[in-house]
Parts: C-alpha cells; structure tokens; sequence
C-alpha cells in the first residue's frame, strides 16, 4: 500500500505537480488514500500537454475563420424542403426501431449552476401541471416511443462524480419513471484538474484535488471506459440518440432524423434549427475543407454572425441545439481516442474553490485557474458523412438553462403548452390564446397520452367521451 502511494507521489513529484501532496505529513490513512483515489484518475502526460498548450501558451485559443462556409443541411417540408426524402428516411428509421438498433442517451453531467438549482438538473420539475421532473418526461417519451415500435429502447445516462449517486436514488425513489431498471444505465464521466495559471494543480481541500468534469465531450470516452459501448454492441445497438438533461421538448425518438443517418451512413448526425437572430447564443454549423465543424457563438466575430445572403437571409443560419445521433463503431474510435483521432480541450478561466499555503479554503473573488472541457460537437470533424437536418423549433427545443429570461422554467412551460395547444386545435378543439399561441390556462399532456401531434390525433380521435379543456386538465 505505501509503496504504490509513495509511487505516485513521486511520479507528481517528477511531473512538477508535488505540490498535491503539500500536506500529506498532516493526513491521516483515509484521507491520503482519497487523495491517492484522485491522483490516480490523473493522466499527468494529458495534464502536462494541456497546461503547454492551453495555460502557458501565449497562443489565444481562437478558432481558425480561415475558408469557413456554412454547411449544408436537409431543410424541412415545412420549411419548403422536398418532402419525399423524409417520407424514405422515415419509413428507414422506423424499421431500425423495430429491429430494436437504436439507444438513448442523455448527458447530465452539468451543474446546473445558472439554473441555481440543488441537484441533479433531471430531476428539476418542467411541467406545467403535475410539475413533472425532467427525467420524468424523458422515460416517458422512451416508453412511448417502445410501445410504438414493440422494442424496450434502453437508455444510457452519464452522470458527473458530484451527481452521480443522487440521480441513481432519484430514480430508485421514483421507481425509474415507469421504466424497467434494466432498461436504464448510469455511467460518471471523466474528470480532469483544475489548474492555476502557472499550471499547478489546483487542491480543493488537504485530501481532494481540484478535479472538475470533463465537458460533454467527456461523453463519448466515458462511453467506451463505462463499458457501455460494448453493451450497445451485444445488444445490437447501431444507432445513439444523444440529447441533453435540459431540454424536454426534445424528440428523442426520431423516425426521420434515424432514417436520414443511416441512408446517408453517417457516423455522426445534428439537427439545426434556423438561428432566431444573429446574437442568438448557439454554435453554427459550417464547413471547412470538406469538413464538418460547429463554431460556437462565442468563437464567431458578430460581422459574421450578421452576414446575409442575397435572400436576406442569415448566411450562417444553421444553429446547433446540441441532439446527435452517433454510430455505435464511431463512439468507440473516437472514445477510445487514437491521438489522430480525440477531442480537443477548450480552456475556461473560471473561480475555483481551492485552499491557501496553511489549507484554510479560499473563495475566489475572481478567477484564479483554468478548468478543461471537451465539446462533443468537435467530433465532427471526425465523422464520415455527418448530415445535418432542420427541425421546428417548436417541436424539438425549449431548454431550461437560466433562473429568469430566455431558457428558463417560465419560457419552458410555455413552450410546452404552445405545443399542445398546436395539437388540441389540429384535433379540432378551440383553444384561447394570445398571439403568440399561449393558452390562459394550464394543462398538461403526458408522453404517455400522445408523444407527438401525429399520435395525438389518433389517440384523441380514439376517446368516445373527450375531456373538457379546463385549468388543471391533465391527459395521461
Ligand atoms: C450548449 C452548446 C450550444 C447549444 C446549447 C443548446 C456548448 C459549448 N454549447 O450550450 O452551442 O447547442 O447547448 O442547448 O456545448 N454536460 C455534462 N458534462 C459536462 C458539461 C455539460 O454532462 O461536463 C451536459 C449538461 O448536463 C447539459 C449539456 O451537457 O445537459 C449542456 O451543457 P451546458 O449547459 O454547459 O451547455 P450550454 O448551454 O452552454
């Protein structure tokens, strides 16, 4: 036991990074084996080629704008698209559900900080009613989309350290949303060290290292590392549908957008929606030599943000709401991360909770070091033939991100009963609205009861005895 603990204190030593035993004399035999515990989910090598490359670089990160084009993509029927490609890729998808090829994925790894939420962010309440969580609204559309095709669709869930044990009892506790425990997988993501701006490692406490998250990117290797990659295969899994914890409008279950994937033998597929406005904060995707890239908001100059095209219209008009579908075989190159073939890290200067020389805790007033992310848009590049398709905003996308303002619990509900409002008046049903098409009362329609507006009708069109639209109505 010493000896391995003696090693890795000397392989920090020789690395530059001692300093994370600085009070190891004062630590008992538990609490230098947590730290132990940290230290050996370090990979110095990776640590020593972030901290040349992304702190003492004098280089700025910046995203080469060189030859940058917007990127093609597949434009909706709605959106004067040809309508008979989608019908194909439909009736492609819906024969890769039945035959049971297609898995869920959802990152929740996030802190949910702007939020100011305490807890795991799949288990904040969305609905407008019943105040349904998240995760609940998820395993519903999972279950819905299952019955439909007579498959148990399971579904991956990538949790953080910090997270990872109170999003497993949230579901114990709510008996898995409805769905089957062995549908439902967890795995934690990666983590990496916080750095200060000389790239020490930062400590968080005597016995605790610094460590922060590492990005969604994390996402894809914590995939292959959990074992979940493997299961996929033997279970004959082809297809990942990847989405984030914050966003409940989010089709997770897609015929169209599974067909367009596998007839175009895409290993990596986005939705886009049309950017509402050129400062709209959402990453663009475009092209350059021949490939495939997103470039966020913040990496874009506003002059370009604001181009137009002769129509008048935004020239890089494809935002990126973060729903991907990943061939299986991609995820395990990628996430077994050949250095030709691995995420880049992003650096973010941040405040991070860390202790003084005699190991009082310090709260910083501003930044003080570097945490690592990887994006797991940056895959793009790597992937034969990605295909981007337009969705509708109204029907894809309404995250929960901020307490107030835009993406946030208010424009969320509303959103929600927009869309449903959509539904009940395609059924035949008047409802009162304001021009923006938000009902003056609040009700709720459950996954369960009708996942979209095509089931809705049908389900609707089934009830001989159909209930009054009312304050509080709730169809399950
Ligand atoms: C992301 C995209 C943005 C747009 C937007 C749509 C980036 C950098 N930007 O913005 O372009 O598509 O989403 O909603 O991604 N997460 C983890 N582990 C981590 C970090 C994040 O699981 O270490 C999860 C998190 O739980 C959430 C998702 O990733 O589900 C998005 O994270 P975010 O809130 O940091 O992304 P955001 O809103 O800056």
């Amino acid at each position: 036991m010493m000896d391995r603990q003696e090693q890795l204190k000397e392989r920090f030593a020789q690395a530059g990074q001692g300093q994370v035993f600085a009070f190891w004399e004062q630590l008992g035999p538990e609490q230098r084996e947590a730290l132990c515990r940290d230290c050996r989910e370090i990979d110095l090598e990776e640590v020593d080629r972030l901290v040349r490359t992304l702190v003492l670089s004098e280089a700025e990160e910046s995203v080469d704008l060189e030859g940058l084009e917007p990127a093609p993509y597949i434009p909706h029927p709605e959106h004067g698209g040809d309508p008979q490609p989608w019908e194909q890729a439909r009736e492609t998808g819906e024969a890769a559900l039945r035959a049971g090829k297609v898995a869920a994925f959802t990152v929740a790894g996030g802190q949910g900080t702007r939020l100011g939420y305490d807890g795991p962010k799949g288990t904040f309440p969305v609905t407008p009613v019943k105040g349904k969580p998240l995760f609940a609204v998820f395993a519903e559309k999972i279950k819905a989309a299952g019955e439909r095709y007579g498959v148990r669709i399971p579904w991956f869930i990538m949790t953080s350290t910090q997270n990872h044990e109170a999003t497993r009892s949230a579901f114990e506790e709510a008996d898995y949303y409805g769905l089957d425990p062995e549908q439902v997988e967890f795995f934690s993501q990666g983590r990496v060290p916080a750095v200060d701006f000389e790239g020490k490692i930062l400590l968080a406490g005597k016995s605790e290292v610094a460590m922060t998250p590492d990005g969604h990117g994390g996402s894809l290797r914590a995939l292959v590392r959990s074992g979940a990659v493997e299961k996929m295969k033997a279970a004959g899994i082809e297809v990942i549908s990847y989405f984030q914890v914050d966003n409940p409008l989010v089709r997770i279950i897609d015929p169209e957008f599974i067909g367009f994937h596998l007839l175009k033998g895409s290993e990596m597929s986005s939705k886009m929606i049309p950017k509402a406005y050129p400062g709209e904060k959402v990453g663009h995707f475009c092209t350059r030599k021949g490939r495939m890239l997103v470039v966020e908001y913040s990496d874009m100059p506003e002059s370009m943000q604001e181009q137009r095209d002769e129509q008048g219209q935004l020239r890089f008009i494809a935002g990126s709401i973060a729903i991907h579908l990943f061939d299986v075989g991609f995820v395990d190159r990628i996430g077994s991360g050949s250095e030709s073939a691995s995420l880049p890290f992003h650096r973010a200067v941040k405040k991070i909770r860390t202790i003084d020389g005699k190991g009082s805790e310090v709260s910083p007033e501003k930044p003080n070091g570097v945490k690592f992310e990887m994006f797991v848009f940056d895959a793009l590049p790597f992937a034969g033939n990605p295909v981007v398709i337009e969705t509708l905003r109204e029907d894809d996308f309404s995250p929960v991100k901020n307490a107030r303002g835009v993406d946030s619990p208010e424009t969320c509900r509303a959103d929600q009963l927009r869309q449903w409002t959509r539904w009940l008046r395609a059924a035949g049903v008047e409802v009162e609205t304001d021009e923006s098409g938000l009902p003056g009362i609040s009700f709720e329609i459950s996954p369960l009861f009708a996942d979209t507006e095509e089931a809705f009708l049908e389900r609707w069109e089934t009830l001989k005895l159909k209930p009054a639209l009312k304050e509080g109505l709730v169809l399950a």
